[in-house]
Formats: structure tokens, sequence, C-alpha cells
């Protein structure tokens, strides 16, 4: 192989291309010195090894959190806990260009209420989509407590697809959570509310509020939830809390937990006793018991009543149908987990200090036997918790969640008053281990660990006060979510993350090998619907049109592409009064080559991937000249990815004819050019010959690098053929445009090429000639 020749290097070196020559830079510092320095422990060097991933590294689980009150949420890597995406669900993210672009507005305006745009969501509850009550890696649903609705997030490419509202709901707590084949999304009450959308006083509570629970229908094909197939159990007035889908022996039956069963109404500005008092009262609340199965059979055969567009199953026909019962739990309790076998189902104490540990074939019995302690003021069954407890265990104070091991029997619940994580034996009914955290724990969670296959390993403690465990940061602290090591006897704490954005209740976690997400879109897509976009264009078809209709309303309509380094168009041309929409299409295979395209005073910010179509869309109400460019730093010609919108005034002519715009250029600057030119092709023959003497066939990365390398080498051909033909007809000023648009096609593919040849060179390719 040729020698690398000072010009060429210095070429590249000059391009930010070249590869870094280095000294010894590693410190000489011995690890006793770090620790010694740093004030280390031995067990923090040891927790450090357990959680550090190295340069270049991947986490072997991606945990998907909810975002709280951001309305986003978070995906982070464990045990490395780096966050790797925020992805906007319930409210916009410029980033993802998620609210701006006409595509996702169409999903993020699926959640307005009364007719009113709601741009923010109160997030609790992931729940990935199941098969056989695993994780599939295909889907991952949220709720919104504040305004009843449930999001679809698609794990092939991390974006929001649907957003469904609850017809009934005015507030909801118990979603999202999946039945074991994603039949069916969960979502149920928190705040009574009448359904219907009057006002009813609060007089009339205990008549005309309801609680209940919705079972969203999900089609696993198509990946979206149907409301038209999707039905509500009516249930009575009580803060219905978290549910939990049964499964194996209890597959088909469905929980969820309850507080205020007092039904108590507050009034605290009129001297009445708070909620706190009121709706803390009882020694117990209601866990209700739930035959979805059965459930979807009746309203199949048409005992449901349509209420808002939602099929309802009264009260009374749940009742007579067998289908609803309610058994005792201790005083206001927070989290229900069906355990991974199924045969058990945890209520978490929260006012109480017991864990209850419910049998489920002991409530088929009582179910079987009728056995009944009476009646709930709405007739439903009460099974007499003693007859169905497996047992109750004393933890400690304020249990709030419970997650599983991969160990038989052994279960993990957080203490929110104590702050601590207990570990604890569900079959023998004793306490195992404890482990503070900091501080005040709600939600826990380990591996796949609610699934019916629980891997164990890692747990992760969601705190919510942060309080002195970093560096202070104003009045609004972050939450802290705490990664401990639960692979031993004892349960030790590895690491502490700030999470800064949102309350995340809850996060659950995938194994990392399950998610197969896209590196780009097919051409010309529209992601959110996840089909061909009626506005793609191909390269070299880009138009703009302006019609006009019969009032005189104009629109102009950009069909137009992002490719390194330029936006097709360059300009684009309205008057005031004009309707402007921009379709634009990335043109790129190659992964990670994003383009942005954002512009001066309308609000406009896409983010275009590779193959995606995005469409702005805009009012011209004010002439002027509006740049736009891409947000991306995509390529080393990126800020001269640019082009204007020019509005001119409504039925403008042009009074000055077409001057001279910039510099000009002679036959001797084309000259110079091309030489330059066919210096930097020698720079690619020799990067080209390295990749193809190798088995490069082999590394699917350097597959892509090189398909992309080929595109951008024809592009070249292409202005090489257009210089040439200008500078035939002694056009020079042409001639050296598309001269160095020649070169600048030349640089990206030598920056293709040099990246393909690290590669091959950092993963030991071999030599094939
Ligand atoms: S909830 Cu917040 S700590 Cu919404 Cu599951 Cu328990
Ligand atoms: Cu495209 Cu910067």
């Amino acid at each position: 192989m040729k020698p690398v020749t000072k010009r060429t290097l210095s070429l590249l070196v000059g391009l930010g291309l070249g590869v870094a020559v280095t000294g010894t830079a590693w410190s000489q510092d011995t690890l006793q010195d770090i620790m010694k320095a740093r004030g280390l422990t031995q067990k923090d060097i040891l927790a450090a090894a357990k959680t550090y991933t190295p340069s270049g590294g991947r986490d072997e689980y991606i945990a998907l959190s909810s975002g709280g009150q951001s309305g986003q949420m978070i995906v982070y890597g464990i045990p490395s806990m780096r966050i790797l995406k925020y992805i906007g669900v319930f409210t916009p993210e410029p980033w993802q260009g998620y609210g701006f672009d006409e595509e996702s507005k169409a999903v993020l305006r699926q959640g307005n209420i009364l007719g009113k745009e709601i741009n923010y969501g109160d997030t609790h509850h992931p729940a990935f989509s199941e098969t056989d009550g695993d994780y599939d890696g295909k889907y991952v649903f949220i709720n919104d407590k504040a305004n009843p609705r449930v999001a679809v997030i698609d794990l092939h490419d991390f974006e929001t697809k649907q957003i469904v509202v609850n017809p009934l709901f005015k507030s909801e707590h118990g979603g999202a959570f999946a039945t074991p084949n994603t039949e069916y999304v969960i979502e149920a009450t928190q705040y009574a509310a009448p359904y219907d959308k009057k006002y009813h006083p609060l007089e009339k509570f205990n008549d005309e509020y309801r609680g209940g629970v919705t079972y969203w229908k999900f089609n696993k094909e198509k990946g979206r939830l149907e409301p038209e197939n999707s039905f509500t159990l009516e249930l009575p007035p009580y803060s219905q809390d978290l549910s939990d889908a049964g499964k194996g022996p209890s597959y088909g039956w469905s929980f969820t937990n309850s507080f205020c069963t007092e039904r108590y109404v507050g009034g605290i500005e009129k001297g009445r006793p708070p909620y706190e008092a009121g709706c803390s009262a009882k020694d117990t609340d209601f866990l209700h018991v739930v035959n979805w199965k059965k459930a979807a059979e009746l309203v199949k055969a048409g005992k449901g009543t349509e209420i808002n567009g939602m099929q309802v199953l009264p009260m009374d026909v749940s009742i007579a149908e067998g289908i609803l019962f309610l058994i005792p739990e201790p005083k206001s309790p927070h989290g229900v987990d069906v355990t991974p076998d199924g045969t058990k189902i945890i209520v978490n104490g929260k006012l109480d200090t017991h864990m209850s540990v419910y049998d489920f074939a002991k409530i088929q019995k009582a179910i079987k036997d009728k056995n009944f302690e009476g009646k709930d003021p709405y007739g439903i069954p009460i099974i007499p918790i003693q007859d169905v407890l497996h047992l109750q265990l004393e933890v400690g104070l304020g249990p709030l969640h419970t997650q599983f091991d991969s160990k038989k029997c052994v279960a993990y619940t957080s203490l929110y008053v104590d702050s601590q994580i207990v570990k604890w034996d569900f079959c023998e009914g004793k306490v195992l281990d404890k482990i503070s955290i900091h501080y005040n724990v709600g939600h826990l969670m380990t591996m796949e660990g609610d699934t019916v296959d629980p891997d164990g390993k890692y747990l992760v403690s969601l705190n919510k006060l942060a309080i002195d465990r970093f560096n202070p940061v104003g009045p609004l602290h972050p939450q802290n979510h705490q990664l401990i090591d639960i692979s031993g006897d004892k349960m030790e704490l590895l690491y502490d993350m700030p999470l800064p954005l949102g309350e995340p209740h809850y996060v659950a976690a995938i194994k990392a090998d399950k998610l197969q997400p896209e590196v780009r879109y097919k051409s010309g897509w529209n992601s959110r619907t996840d089909s061909k976009s009626e506005y793609a264009v191909r390269a070299g078809r880009e138009k703009t049109e302006r019609t006009c209709d019969d009032s005189g309303k104009c629109k102009v309509e950009v069909f137009g592409s992002l490719i390194r380094s330029h936006i097709t168009p360059e300009t684009i041309e309205a008057e005031v009064g004009d309707e402007v929409l921009i379709h634009l299409t990335n043109l790129e295979r190659a992964e990670d080559e994003v383009h942005g395209f954002a512009m001066y005073g309308h609000n406009v910010q896409l983010s275009v991937e590779p193959g995606k179509t995005s469409t702005a869309r805009l009012m011209a109400t004010e002439e002027g000249v509006f740049p736009y460019y891409c947000t991306e730093f995509c390529s080393a010609l990126h800020l001269e990815m640019q082009g204007y919108l020019l509005v001119k005034p409504k039925g403008y002519k042009a009074t000055v004819g077409e001057g001279e715009v910039g510099t000009s250029y002679t036959k001797a600057d084309y000259e110079k050019q091309v030489k330059e030119n066919i210096a930097t092709q020698a720079v690619i023959d020799e990067v080209v010959g390295f990749i193809t003497s190798h088995n490069y066939k082999d590394f699917p990365t350097v597959v892509g690098l090189v398909e992309d390398a080929t595109d951008q080498l024809n592009f070249a051909a292409d202005a090489k053929a257009k210089s040439e033909a200008a500078a035939a007809k002694e056009d020079w000023q042409n001639a050296m445009l598309w001269a160095n648009q020649w070169w600048q096609y030349q640089v990206k593919t030598a920056d293709l090429g040099l990246r393909a040849k690290t590669y091959l060179e950092q993963n030991n390719a071999k030599k094939i000639k």
C-alpha cells in the first residue's frame, strides 16, 4: 500500500478526519494512588467494577422509566445507569420534532380532552407488551394519571404511536398493566367522578360518582389499542389504586386495590375534616377481584351498555354473572402484585406494617362455595379475608410495592417510611434482609421482575427524595434511582443516579437482547403511522407547487429532501397569507445521519431520521426573510445546510433585475479545484483498496458505511459531469461551483471510508488478498 502523502494527510486533518497521533497519555497512577486521592474504599471499587461500562460497551438491561409529570419516558441502561433517550409521549419534545411535525402532532392531538390541547402528562406505570407472561420487546404502554390516557410506544423505533383518552374517567392510576398475552391493557380509576360530563353535586357522591377499570383491547398485529373493542367495568366510587393481571393459574383474572372505601368527601375550607382523615378511618379497604376473561365474553354477548362510545359492564350485571368480588385488605394499601407463578397475590400495606399474601386457589374455592361474609353497599359479594390469606408478615413501615427475584419465593418490598428495601420469603413468611436507601422509596424494580420469569441480578430503588445525595442545584432536586446488587444473600448498594426529569413512579427493565430496534426507516416513511408517506420524494424529484383555490387562498407545498449537506429546495417563495407545507424526506441510508430543520419565527423544528418524511406546516402571516437550516451537526459542511423562506407582500412585482450574487470564478479557480479533486480521489482509492482487500463483508457496520460511501461517490460522479459540461461551454462560474460540489461528495466518501478503515483495524479484520 502506498503511504498517505503529507498533502493528503493535511487535507484530511484539516477536515477533522485524520487519525490522531497519540503519545502515552495514560496516567502512571496506581489504583492505590487513586483510591487514596479520592477517598475510595475497597467496597467502592467493587461497586464501580460492577457498574462501569467501558467506552463502547453495552448494558445487559434496558430500563424504560416513567418521566413522571414531564409526560415523557426515560430510557437508560443497567448496570451502567447511563441515560440513552427521552421519549416524547404526552409532551412535545423538540429534539425528536415530537409535537412540531404534522405527523407527530396527529398523535399528540389524539390526546386532546374536551377539545383542549393537553401538553403534559403525569405518567406513572410503563408496561412492556407480553407473550405468555414474559416481555416480548415489541411495545411499551404508559398511563397518564392526571388526564386518563394510555399511550403506545413502538420499540422498533422508540416512538409514540398512539394515545387513547378514557371517555369515562376524570382521574386514573391503576395503569398501564398488560395481561399475559397483551390481550388487554388495564387502566383503573383513582378519584371517582361521574361518567358523564355534567355537574353532579358532591352530596350525590354515593349514587352518581363512579370508579371503574378499563380493559383496552390491544391489536398486536397493528400495534394499536382498539377503543371499539375495549370495555370498562363499572365499580363503586372507591379510590381504585394499582392493579395487576393474573397469570398461570390466575390467568384471566385481574386485581385492583383501593383506598377511601369510606367514600369520604372532604371540605377542609368548610370546617370538615380533610380527606386524609376521612379516607383512612376504617381498618380495611377492598381488593377488587375481576374475571376479565368472562367480562370480555359478556360484553361480546351484548351485556354491556354504551356510555360515551365505550362499552360499560354495569355493576349489577357483573354481580349477577359472578365476575366481580371484593376481599378486605388492611387499611389504605398501595401496590398489588401477582407472584411469578400466579398462585399468590401480594398486597402492600402502606398504612399497615404487614404484607398480606392472598392465595388464589383459596379465593377460587370461596367463590365456588359462595363463602361470602356479606355485600358492600352496591351488592358486590365480600370474600372473608381469613379464609383466603396465605399469610401476613410484618416487614416495616410504609410498604408500597413488591417485585420478585429469580430465586423461588423471594420478593423485595419498598418501605417508604423506613427508607428501606426489605427482602423476604412470601412462601414461608420470613424477612431475609434489609438495606437502607436514600430516601423514601416508592416503586422498586428487579430485572423483568413482574414477569413469569424474573431475572434477579439487580434492583432499582426509585426514591422520592434525594435531599443531600448530589451537588445542590436549587430547591427542586433530581430524583434518585439507586442500583442495588441482589445476586447474593445480602443486598449491596452500587450506584446513585440522579434523574432530572419529573418524578418517575415506575420503571421496567427488559433484557437488552430482546430489543431489535431499526437503524433507519424505509425510504419516505411516515414513522407515526408506520406506512409510506404520501409526501415522500426520491432524489432528483423534489418540487415546489403553489396552488390557489377559488376564494383566492393559496398554498405552497414543498416536496423536498435532506442529504449531506444540503436541503432541497434552498429557497422557498410564498406570499403573505399563504399556507406553507414543507415535506422533507431524509435520503440518507447511513446509520445516525439525522438532519434537523429549524426556521426563524415559526416554531418549526423537525428531526428527520434516515428514511423518514416529516412535514412542517406554517402560515406565512408576515412578509420577510426567514432563514432555515439543519439542526444536527451532520457533516463538515453542516453549517452550509441552509436556505431561505422568502415571504413577499401580496401581489409583489420584482422591481430589480437579477444582480450578481457572491464571488465570481475564473478558469484558474476551476483548474485548481479539479487538481484538488484528483488528489482527493487518490486518498479515496487508497482507502477503498484497504477495505476491499480485507474481509469487510463480515462486518455489517462496515457494509453499511460502504453502501453509503458508494451513494456519495455516485453523487460525486454526477457533480463531476455537470462541472465538465459547464467547462466545455467555458462557463467557469458553474464549472468551478460544480467542481466544488464534486469535491464535497468526495470528502463525505473519504470520511465514511476512513471510518470503515478504522473500524476494520480496531476489529482486527483479516487481509484477504
Ligand atoms: S405509584 Cu407512585 S410510588 Cu403511581 Cu405506582 Cu406507588
Ligand atoms: Cu444536516 Cu446538519
